[in-house]
This record gives C-alpha cells, sequence and structure tokens, in this order.
C-alpha cells in the first residue's frame, strides 16, 4: 500500500532527503513542501484526501514545526492513525515541547538535535532509519550534511542549491524540482546538461539580483553592556529565486556583520550567524521573535507580520530591527 512521503523543497537536504526515501520505498508519491502553517494546512489536506484513498504510511522530513503552524498537521496525523496509517517524522530541527508531546502519541518521532558538537542532517536520519547499508544513500547524506551545515568545510558544495531556489522562485519552473532535480538524484546523477543549461540561464540574474540586494542593504549596530563592542546585523532584500545562504553568506562573507537577515517581497526571514558572531547568539531563538519561526541555531527562518509587497520595505526593516533589539534584550 501506498507510502507518502512529505519533504522540505527548499534546500538539498530536504531534496535529499526524499531522494532516500525514494530509493527506500520505490513506490512512494513524494510531496515537496515547506515551513509555515499555509503550507502545513495544504500537506494535512494531502494527506487526509491520500488516506481515504487508502495511504498506508506517512513520512515526513526535514520539517520543522513550531507552535502556531503543528495543529493541522496534527490533526491530519491523528486521522491518519485512526484510519491504520503508520506516522514516521525525521528532523533535525529544534522542536518546541508543545508539539513534539502533542505529535509523539501518534507518530514515531526520530529528532535529532545537536550533542557535544555532533551534528546530523534530515538525508543522514532517513539513511540511518531505512536505508543503513545503502552507499548511495550515504553518498546523498554526507553531501546533504556539507550544505546544512557550512562549518564543515571538508568537501566542495554541489551546485544544486541556487538551482533548487532558482526553479522554486518561479512558478512555471517549480516541477523541475520532481523532473530535474529529484529524478536525477534517486539515481545518483547530481548534475547533467539540463540542470547546467538552467543554471546558465539563472546566473546573470541570480548575481544581478544579489549586487541589487548587496547594495540597498541596511545596517544597524546594538551596543548594550553586554555586548559593549556591539552586535552588527545586516538586513537585506531578497527576491524569491535567489537562495537566501547564499546571499547572506555573501553578505557575511563581505562585512563586519554578526547576524544577517533576508526577507522576501512576500514576507518570508532568513536569519543567519557568523561563526565569529558571540556563541550564545542563536538563529532559532531569534526565528521565534518572528510569526511561525524555527530552524537551527546558525541558521533559521520565518515569516514577518508586515508583508513587504503590501506594506512596503521599510515596514520589513523596522520589524527586523524590532526583533532583534527584543531578542538581545532577553539576553542581557
Ligand atoms: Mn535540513
Amino acid at each position: 500500500m501506498g507510502v507518502l512521503v512529505f519533504s522540505h523543497e527548499q534546500d538539498v537536504d530536504g531534496i535529499f532527503s526524499a531522494a532516500i526515501l525514494k530509493i527506500a520505498f520505490p513506490q512512494s508519491e513524494v510531496f515537496l513542501t515547506n515551513y509555515g502553517l499555509e503550507k502545513m494546512t495544504a500537506a494535512a489536506k494531502t494527506i487526509e484526501s491520500k488516506v481515504l484513498e487508502g495511504a498506508s504510511t506517512i513520512i515526513i522530513a526535514d520539517i520543522g514545526v513550531n507552535e502556531e503552524s503543528y495543529m493541522p498537521i496534527l490533526r491530519a496525523l491523528q486521522y491518519a492513525k485512526e484510519k491504520g496509517c503508520k506516522n514516521i517524522w525525521l528532523d533535525h530541527h529544534l522542536w518546541p515541547d508543545g508539539p513534539r508531546k502533542a505529535i509523539e502519541p501518534i507518530c514515531d518521532l526520530v529528532l535529532f538535535s545537536e550533542k557535544n558538537g555532533v551534528k546530523k542532517c534530515a538525508s543522514e536520519l532517513c539513511t540511518e532509519k531505512f536505508l543503513p547499508d545503502n552507499k548511495l544513500a550515504a553518498q546523498l547524506a554526507a553531501i546533504a550534511h556539507r550544505t546544512d551545515f557550512p562549518d564543515s568545510v571538508k568537501f566542495p558544495i554541489p551546485p544544486l542549491t541556487a538551482l533548487i531556489s532558482y526553479y522554486l522562485g518561479f512558478p512555471n519552473l517549480r516541477d523541475r524540482l520532481h523532473n530535474v532535480i529529484l529524478e536525477s538524484v534517486v539515481k545518483g546523477i547530481l548534475w547533467d546538461s539540463r540542470m547546467q543549461a538552467d543554471v546558465m540561464d539563472a546566473s546573470k540574474l541570480i548575481e544581478e539580483s544579489i549586487a541589487k540586494s548587496v547594495a540597498a542593504m541596511t545596517s544597524r549596530e546594538f551596543l548594550s553592556e553586554r555586548y559593549p563592542g556591539g552586535i552588527r546585523l545586516a538586513i537585506a532584500k531578497s527576491e524569491s529565486f535567489v537562495n537566501r545562504s547564499i546571499l547572506l553568506g555573501r553578505i557575511m562573507d563581505e562585512s563586519p556583520v554578526h547576524v544577517a537577515i533576508g526577507f522576501t517581497d512576500d514576507g518570508k526571514v532568513s536569519i543567519r550567524r557568523k561563526d565569529d558572531a558571540p556563541s550564545e547568539i542563536d538563529c532559532s531563538k531569534i526565528a521565534l521573535e518572528f510569526k511561525e519561526g524555527g530552524g537551527h541555531a546558525g541558521a533559521a527562518g520565518g515569516f514577518l507580520h508586515a508583508i513587504p509587497e503590501k506594506n512596503g520595505d521599510l515596514a520589513a526593516i523596522a520589524e527586523i530591527v524590532k526583533a532583534l533589539e527584543s531578542y538581545l534584550s532577553k539576553l542581557n
């Protein structure tokens, strides 16, 4: 009977998790989705209708939850369990206690958060759980680890990161996440002529967009007794087809900031911390200052209350400055 896979559409770890699950369950149906109430509500609807059609197993990977967005998925998993489905959720984001306790009784939770400096990405959790002896899965997991944790400087990053964001940024290209990337990765093919052709189309657009974002960037410095040297924040607007890790990484490489926050026209926020920032600065905690926020200490995200395309960029910037102020005041 049918296996349903839900994984994170936005990055290499999410797509590779989906690929590893597809290798483990070749007949499975894969849905790529994202964090937040809107996407979780849509995923819940899909679960409910697929359970009616006879789905037997639901596997969710690389998707974090928060207090504001877990209810629809909780109800859908409850319903699935009542209908005899097996539910499994593998994730490596920080889970708040409330959602974890509510979901635990109806779903096998395979959660991992950083312990003694050991980090695992969702692809590693999927491999350990379902394909511990599969060489391709292990290779994909090692690559995903590298892309999820940029501080592991051992291997080069595959160019897929930029391509995933490019496909996601244009509605007419979105199905290439499935048709071009996922289908190739399942076969162990990480780059082909189609991807190269698309990235050649994309790269000028992406470079121009990054240059525009950097030129229009806003900087702020927060002084306090605890940080007499100041905490420096950069805020940059990003177009939706530009990978935020690449944009914010570029900003952190080129300017002496501790925290870089990107936002999009539709109100998504991405938060990154530079390696030399004070170690107690935790992006996943900063994310809690926003709507539906969550993630990791080094990289996190959420949503603005202001919608820049309606309320203007200044409203977005003001909200981000206030959020960091509020976060830092809690540290003091
Ligand atoms: Mn991940």
